[in-house]
C-alpha cells in the first residue's frame, strides 16, 4: 500500500471545465456516460504528460476521444485507473461504464440503501462511478441525467436546478440538473427512489427565495419537521453571524439509512444519515434532537466553507471541517446554553481527540502523509481543528476575526485553497504575525502547561510562571513552542474577581484576560494585590491543552462556586472527582479499605440543593468523569478498579443523598406533555441523573421507580433514561422493560440502534454473552453502519470493563468482527480499531492479548487499505 506525502503535491496536469453526465439506472446494472471537456494543465513544450484518470470498481464499456471510439493499445486501464498516454491540448472525452450499486457495501460511490441509490463521493468515491480526476483542485461545472423507472424511483435528484424533466418509452422517465457553481468531484451526489418529502421556503438577506425540501421514505414523512426548522435556523444564523447567504434556489436534504458517517454537504443536495434527520418526540431523546440540529447546522455551513471554497488537496482537510466545526459549535451554543455546550465539546475532545493525539495514530491537525485519507476524518483534523480555529478567535477577538472571515471569502471564493491562505487572511485582518500560531497545524500532540506561582507579601506581587512542553509523537520527537492564548482571572478569597494589573501596567485590564504564550517558558507578574490570589486559569478551555497546576482542595471549592467562567467552574469540580477517585483506586489496588470522602459528598448535596444554577449545567456538574477519562489519568490503565472506585462514588453518592436525589426528581417531573423545545432538557438530564444515582444505590425502591418512569414516560429521554439504569441492573424488570420495548418499537430502526447500544453498553458481567447472542439477532446486519456502531462500536468504545475483560474474549470479540467487516466495508472496519491502538496503556497480559489481535489482523490475506494502515501503525 502507497503512502501519499504533502510534500509531494503537484497540480493537476489536465484540468476538467464540464462534466456531463448521463446515467442509466438500475439497481444491479447501472451505465453512466461521462462526456468530459479536459484541457492541458502543463508546459508542453518540454514534453507531453499522460492523462491519468482515477477509477475503481468500474466495467470499461465504451471510450472516445473526440468523437472517435478509442483503439485498445491507445490506452491503458487496470484496476485503479484509465492513463492516455498522449492526448491532444483541448478534447471531449467520453467514456461508458458500468456499475453494480447493490453489490457495494463500501457505501462510497453509488449504492443502493434499502429502496433507493444514492451516492457518496468524499472523500475518493467518485471514482467508483466514472473515471476522473478525482481530486478537489480539479473543478467543473456539472450537468446531470437521470433516467429510471417511474416505478420503482419516482424521485430523481442530483446538485444544483433542475431544468427538465419528463417521460420515456417503457415506464421510464428523466430528469436533467445543471449546478451552475464549479465545484470538485467529492461534492457530486445523486439521489433516486421512492421518497416523499416535506419543504418550506427561506427568503434571503437580500431577498430571494429558496425552495427547502427534506426527503425520506413515505414512513418518517412526519418525523422531519424539526429539521427543516433546524435549516432554517442555520440559515439565519450564518447570514446574521457570518454574512452568508445561500446561494442555489433549491437546498436539498434526503435521508438514508446505510451511512458510513454523519452526512454529507454535497452540493445543493446534503445526504444525511437518517438519525440525523428523523426525530419525533417518542422515539428521539432530546440529544436527538440536539444533535440533528447541530449536524443539520454542520452540513449547510460547508455551503461556504468546504463548497464555495474548499481543499486544494486532502492534507488541507481541517480547512474546511475544523472550520465548520467550530461554526457549528458557535451555532449550537447560540441555540441552547453556551457554558453546557462548551462542557459537552471539551468532554468528547479529552475522551476521544486527547488519546488520539497520545497514542501510536497521533497526526498533526495537517497530515504529513496518509495511506488512506478515510482515516484521516479524524478527532484531531476535526475538533482539534475546530479549537485551532476556536485560539484564533480567542487571540484575534471577534471583531478581527470576522474581518478575516470576510477576507478570506472575498479572496479565495471559488478557489481550492490550503489552511495557509486561511490564517494568512486572518494575520492580514488582524495585523497579526501567525506564523508561529501554524505549528498547531503540523505538530501533532497535546501541550501540557504546567503553570507554578508566587505570591510576594512585600510588594503585593504575584507571579505565575507558564511552562510549556509537548510530547513525543510519531515522526515527530521534538516539538517547538506553540503560540498559545491563555485565558486566566485571579479570584480573592471570598470568590471576588480582582482586577488585573500587570507590572508596568497603568491601569488594571479587567478581571478576564488573555495572555499569550510564545516561548517555552513565560512569565507574568501582576501587582496590586493584598493577599495571595488563587488563579483561574484556561477559561473557556482556551486552548486544546492539558493544564498542570498543584490545586489545593479549599482553591477547587472556590472556584467551584465562585469563578465567573463556567467552564472554570465545571473544571474544578472535575477535578476534584477525578483525585478522589484516583485515590480510591490506589486504595483498591492496595487491598485497603475504599471509602469516599465526606467532604465531597457535601459539595455533591450543596449543588443538588442549589436552585439557582441552570439544571443542564447542574447535571454537568453532577456527572463523574467517564471511565475513559479517568484511564487517561493513569499510567498503567486498570480497568476493573476504575469501574469499581466510580461505582462505589455512585452508589455512596445514591445512598447518601438518596433524599436530596428524590427531591431534584420531584421538582423536574413533567408538569406538562413532553415538547422537545419546551426548555426542559436540562431538567429531563437531571432528573435522570438522579435516578441513575438512586439505582446505582440498589434496592427496590429505586427499580420501582424506573419501572414507574419507564411504563408512564410519554417521550423516549424519560424512556430512555429509565431503560438505560435498567439495563445495568441485575433484576428480573431489566428483561421486562427490555423485551417490551422491542417489541414496541421493532420497526423503528433508530430506536432498536439504541436499543442494541443499552445492551451493548451494560456494565453487568453477562455482557460479553449478550453482546455475541445479539450479533445472530434477526436485527442485526454487518452491512448497517448503524447497526455495527451500536453494537460493536458501544461495546467496544464504550464499555471499557467490560471489553477489556482480562480474559481477552473482548478483544477476540472484536477482531473478528473487524475482519468480518474488512471484505463488507474497510471504512467501518477501520473505526472499529480504535481500542485496539491504545494497546500500550494497559498491563503486560492486556498488551500481550491486544497485540496478538493486531498481528491476527495483519496477517489477513487482502487486508483493505483502510484497516491495513490503522493496524500497522497500531503495532
Ligand atoms: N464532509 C463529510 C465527510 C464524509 C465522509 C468522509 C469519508 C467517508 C464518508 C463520508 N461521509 C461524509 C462530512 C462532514 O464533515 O460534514
Ligand atoms: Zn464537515
Amino acid at each position: 500500500h502507497q503512502t501519499i506525502h504533502q510534500k509531494d503535491y503537484q497540480v493537476p496536469d489536465y484540468l476538467v471545465d464540464t462534466v456531463e453526465l448521463s446515467f442509466d439506472l438500475s439497481p444491479e446494472d447501472t451505465r453512466v456516460l461521462s462526456r468530459l471537456a479536459i484541457r492541458s494543465n502543463h508546459d508542453r513544450s518540454s514534453g507531453v504528460r499522460p492523462l491519468v484518470l482515477d477509477g475503481e470498481e468500474l466495467t470499461l464499456l465504451s471510450l472516445k476521444l473526440d468523437g472517435v471510439e478509442l483503439e485498445q493499445g491507445s490506452y491503458r486501464v487496470d484496476d485503479s485507473c484509465l492513463v492516455l498516454p498522449d492526448p491532444p491540448e483541448r478534447f471531449v472525452l467520453e467514456v461508458t461504464t458500468r456499475i453494480n450499486p447493490k453489490e457495494n457495501s463500501a457505501l462510497s460511490g453509488l449504492y443502493a440503501s434499502g429502496p433507493m441509490l444514492c451516492t457518496q463521493c468524499e472523500a475518493e468515491g467518485f471514482r467508483r462511478i466514472t473515471y476522473f480526476t478525482d481530486r478537489p483542485d480539479v473543478m467543473a461545472v456539472y450537468t446531470v441525467t437521470l433516467r429510471a423507472y417511474r416505478a420503482a424511483c419516482p424521485v430523481l435528484l442530483a446538485n444544483g436546478n433542475l431544468v427538465e424533466k419528463g417521460d420515456l418509452p417503457d415506464g421510464r422517465h428523466f430528469a436533467v440538473w445543471h449546478d451552475p457553481f464549479k465545484k470538485p468531484s467529492y461534492l457530486f451526489a445523486v439521489v433516486a427512489g421512492d421518497l416523499v418529502h416535506i419543504a418550506d421556503r427561506f427568503t434571503t438577506m437580500s431577498g430571494r427565495q429558496v425552495q427547502l425540501e427534506i426527503y425520506v421514505e413515505e414512513r418518517n414523512k412526519d418525523k422531519c419537521e424539526h429539521a427543516l426548522r433546524s435549516l432554517m435556523h442555520a440559515m439565519r444564523w450564518d447570514e446574521e453571524q457570518f454574512g452568508r447567504e445561500y446561494d442555489l434556489d433549491t437546498y436539498m436534504v434526503v435521508a438514508v439509512d446505510d451511512f458510513n458517517m454523519g452526512a454529507m454537504e454535497n452540493k445543493g443536495l446534503n445526504v444525511f444519515n437518517s438519525r440525523y434527520v428523523l426525530a419525533s418526540p417518542e422515539s428521539a431523546t432530546d440529544d436527538d434532537y440536539q444533535a440533528i440540529e447541530e449536524v443539520i447546522g454542520h452540513e449547510y455551513f460547508h455551503n461556504w466553507t468546504g463548497n464555495r471554497i474548499t481543499c486544494r488537496d486532502w492534507f488541507q482537510l481541517s480547512l474546511k471541517e475544523g472550520l465548520t466545526i467550530f461554526r457549528d459549535q458557535e451555532f449550537s451554543a447560540d441555540m441552547q446554553s453556551r457554558p453546557v455546550k462548551r462542557i459537552a465539546d471539551v468532554k468528547s475532545l479529552r475522551s476521544a481527540q486527547f488519546p488520539e493525539d497520545a497514542g501510536p495514530l497521533a497526526h498533526p491537525v495537517r497530515p504529513e502523509s496518509y495511506v488512506e485519507i478515510n482515516n484521516f476524518y479524524s478527532m484531531t483534523v476535526y475538533h482539534k481543528g475546530g479549537e485551532v480555529i476556536r485560539m484564533l478567535q480567542t487571540l484575534l477577538g471577534r471583531e478581527a476575526f470576522r474581518a478575516g472571515m470576510d477576507l478570506y471569502f472575498e479572496r479565495h471564493d471559488g478557489q481550492a485553497v490550503r489552511v495557509d491562505e486561511f490564517v494568512q487572511a486572518m494575520a492580514d485582518a488582524g495585523k497579526r504575525d501567525l506564523s508561529q500560531f501554524m505549528l498547531w497545524y503540523d505538530q501533532a500532540g497535546t501541550p501540557v502547561l504546567t503553570v507554578r506561582d508566587e505570591f510576594r507579601a512585600g510588594d503585593g506581587s504575584y507571579t505565575l510562571t507558564v511552562t510549556q512542553s509537548c510530547p513525543s509523537t510519531p515522526g515527530q520527537p521534538e516539538k517547538k513552542p506553540f503560540h498559545i492564548p491563555l485565558v486566566m482571572g485571579l479570584l480573592d478569597r471570598a470568590g471576588a474577581e480582582l482586577p488585573l494589573r500587570l507590572a508596568g501596567e497603568t491601569e488594571p485590564a479587567g478581571t478576564s484576560r488573555t495572555v499569550e504564550l510564545r516561548q517555552e517558558t513565560e512569565t507574568f507578574t501582576f501587582v496590586g494585590l493584598k493577599e495571595r490570589p488563587v488563579p483561574s486559569l484556561l477559561r473557556n478551555f482556551c486552548a486544546p491543552v492539558k493544564l498542570d497546576y498543584p490545586y489545593r482542595d479549599e482553591d477547587l471549592d472556590l472556584l467551584m462556586t465562585s469563578d465567573s467562567d463556567p467552564f472554570v467552574r465545571w473544571e474544578a469540580g472535575q477535578v476534584q472527582a477525578v483525585k478522589l477517585i484516583m485515590g480510591l483506586i490506589g486504595d483498591i489496588q492496595a487491598g485497603r479499605e475504599a471509602r469516599v470522602k465526606e467532604s465531597f459528598i457535601e459539595s455533591f448535596r450543596r449543588l443538588l440543593c442549589d436552585d439557582r444554577q441552570d439544571r443542564a449545567f447542574l447535571a454537568e456538574a453532577l456527572t463523574l468523569p467517564t471511565e475513559s477519562y479517568l484511564a487517561e489519568q493513569m499510567q498503567v490503565i486498570d480497568p476493573d478498579a476504575i469501574h469499581q472506585a466510580r461505582e462505589l462514588v455512585r452508589a455512596t453518592v445514591g445512598e447518601q443523598l438518596a433524599a436530596e436525589l428524590s427531591a431534584a426528581r420531584e421538582a423536574c417531573a413533567a408538569r406538562a406533555p413532553y415538547r422537545p423545545d419546551d426548555g426542559l432538557a436540562g431538567c429531563r438530564r437531571l432528573k435522570n441523573l438522579s435516578l441513575s444515582y438512586l439505582m446505582a444505590a440498589g434496592g427496590q425502591q429505586a427499580i420501582d421507580a424506573c419501572m414507574a418512569q419507564f411504563k408512564s414516560a410519554d417521550n423516549m429521554t424519560d424512556s430512555l433514561g429509565a431503560l438505560s439504569a435498567l439495563a445495568n441492573c441485575a433484576c428480573p424488570e431489566r428483561e421486562e422493560a427490555l423485551a417490551s420495548f422491542y417489541q414496541r418499537w421493532r420497526d423503528d430502526r433508530g430506536v432498536i440502534d439504541k436499543w442494541f447500544i443499552l445492551q451493548a453498553a451494560s456494565r453487568l458481567p453477562d455482557t460479553m454473552d449478550r453482546v455475541l447472542a445479539l450479533l445472530d439477532h434477526p436485527d442485526f446486519d454487518l452491512r448497517n453502519p448503524n447497526r455495527v456502531r451500536s453494537l460493536v462500536g458501544a461495546f467496544s468504545q464504550g464499555n471499557q470493563v467490560r471489553f477489556h475483560d482480562a480474559g481477552g474474549r473482548g478483544y477476540r470479540f472484536l477482531g473478528d468482527q473487524i475482519l468480518r467487516l474488512n471484505g463488507i466495508n474497510p471504512q467501518i472496519a477501520a473505526r472499529m480499531l480504535t481500542p485496539f491502538s491504545r494497546w500500550r496503556r494497559f498491563d503486560a497480559n492486556r498488551q500481550e492479548l491486544m497485540k496478538k489481535e493486531l498481528e491476527r489482523i495483519l496477517a489477513e490475506p487482502g487486508l483493505a487499505r483502510d484497516v491495513y494502515e490503522l493496524a500497522a501503525k497500531s503495532l
